[in-house]
Formats: structure tokens, C-alpha cells, sequence
């Protein structure tokens, strides 16, 4: 059965998305190596109308569809569970949705610093609909240009409690990844794939923890085509 990943696509097929990577990294850690990557614009969602929505990752496998990576990530694991485990217990399960909710404060928290580099990702076909989609939300992008110091100082303070359990294990998950990894690490992917790398410190423990995960599936993350890369 084939299984087929639609995901946005960005300037120089930039594959940004950090709702996309959670469930790039999910496949992969399922042992799924083979599905197919169908790009999506912004301007255009023709390609996962079937869906009845417009937000990607949409996971297509066979005649079966899922949206929403929390729900695709949970279909993964149920439908097949003699592959490697996403979440390793019910318990887990019911963990990383936490870390699905406080991941999201976190994106907000990095869009509101990156914006304007986030912009520089899409493709200029899409920026007229990023622009004023993006402006609804966040006001004119160009304030957006600098003065992220100060925004970039409390961000990186808010992400303390992840700091503080890597300092003593290896991952979110305990000694290896699991889905609550991808989670997270798929907002730090985002900055990568835009050209942001800097948000986190090169003494940082989390730092180290993203190359661990960039370092996963033959460098699957790593080898992702990146903003000025
Ligand atoms: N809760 C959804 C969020 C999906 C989502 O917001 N996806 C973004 C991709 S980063 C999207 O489709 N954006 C298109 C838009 O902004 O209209 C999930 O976890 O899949």
C-alpha cells in the first residue's frame, strides 16, 4: 500500500513545515521509508481538496486519509502496531499530547521572531497569500525585520523545562526518540529549513539533542534542503 504525505512546499522546494516534519519523523521511525512527499502551496489546495480541509500534513494511505499530525501520528501507531512504537505505552501517548499542546506555544512564541524570515522561505508565487493571511495574524510583516533580540531572550528562557531534561537524559522520550521528540524538534527543524539556526546557542543542550535527532534515519532531517543552504 502506498502512503503519500502531502506537506507545504517552499522557495527552492524548502520543505519548512514543522506539522509536516512531525509526520515525516513519525514514518521514518515507523520504518516507512518509501512514501511519497506531495508538495502543497498556499495559493493551491487542490492536491488535498479529498481532505475537506485545507491544512496539511494530510497522510494518505491507500484508500485511507488522515489529517492533523496528532491524529496522523496516533492512526501510525494503531495501524500498525507490530512497527516500531511511537509513543511506547498509553501513558506515553497521553504524555506527548501534552507536548503536542505546550509545543504550540512554543511555534507561536518562534513565528513571532521569525517571521520575516519565514517569509523569505515561501515561494514568491505564494507571498501575496502568505502576506496578507500572515498579516491577519501577526500585523504588517516588515515590523518583523529586527529587533528580535529582546523576543529571542524570553523565548529561549520559556524553553527551560526542555533544557532541564535533557541535561540528564538523552531525549524527551528517555534514552531514544520517540513521537514526543518529533514534536518538538520538528520547530527547531522549521528554523533550520528557514535559515534560522541561530534561535538556539551553540552551548545549548538543546542544540546537541537536534543534532542527535538530525542525525536519525540516515540524516533525514539534515539532509532536508534549507534556506541558503
Ligand atoms: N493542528 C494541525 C495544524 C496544521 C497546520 O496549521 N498546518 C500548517 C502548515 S505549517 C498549514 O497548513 N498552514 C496553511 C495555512 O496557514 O493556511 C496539525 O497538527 O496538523
Amino acid at each position: 500500500m502506498t502512503i503519500t504525505v502531502y506537506e507545504l512546499d517552499g522557495i527552492d522546494d524548502v520543505r519548512f513545515s514543522p506539522f509536516c516534519w512531525r509526520t515525516l519523523l513519525a514514518l521514518r521511525h515507523k520504518g516507512f521509508d518509501d512514501f511519497e512527499r506531495v508538495p502543497v502551496s498556499f495559493r493551491d489546495r487542490t492536491p488535498i481538496a479529498f481532505s475537506n480541509q485545507e491544512r496539511v500534513p494530510v497522510l494518505a494511505d491507500g484508500d485511507h486519509w488522515v489529517n492533523d499530525s496528532w491524529d496522523i501520528a496516533c492512526y501510525l501507531e494503531d495501524a500498525y502496531p507490530g512497527r516500531p512504537t511511537l509513543f511506547g505505552s498509553d501513558m506515553g501517548r497521553a504524555e506527548a499530547l501534552f507536548i503536542n499542546a505546550w509545543t504550540q506555544q512554543i511555534q507561536t512564541g518562534l513565528f513571532n521572531i521569525v517571521l520575516w524570515d519565514a517569509f523569505q522561505t515561501v515561494d514568491p508565487a505564494d507571498r501575496e497569500w502568505w502576506r496578507a493571511a500572515r498579516q491577519k495574524l501577526f500585523g504588517p510583516i516588515e515590523a518583523y525585520r529586527e529587533g528580535s533580540e529582546e523576543k529571542l531572550a524570553s523565548w529561549r528562557d520559556s524553553l527551560e523545562p526542555l533544557r532541564a531534561t535533557l541535561r540528564v537524559q538523552a531525549c524527551l522520550s528517555g534514552d531514544a526518540p520517540a513521537y514526543a521528540d518529533y514534536i518538538l524538534f520538528s520547530a527547531f527543524q522549521y528554523t533550520r529549513c528557514i535559515g534560522r539556526d541561530d534561535v538556539i546557542e551553540k552551548d545549548d543542550p538543546i542544540r546537541q539533542w537536534c543534532e542527535r535527532m538530525m542525525d536519525l534515519f540516515d540524516s533525514y532531517a539534515r539532509a532536508a534542503p534549507a534556506l541558503g543552504s
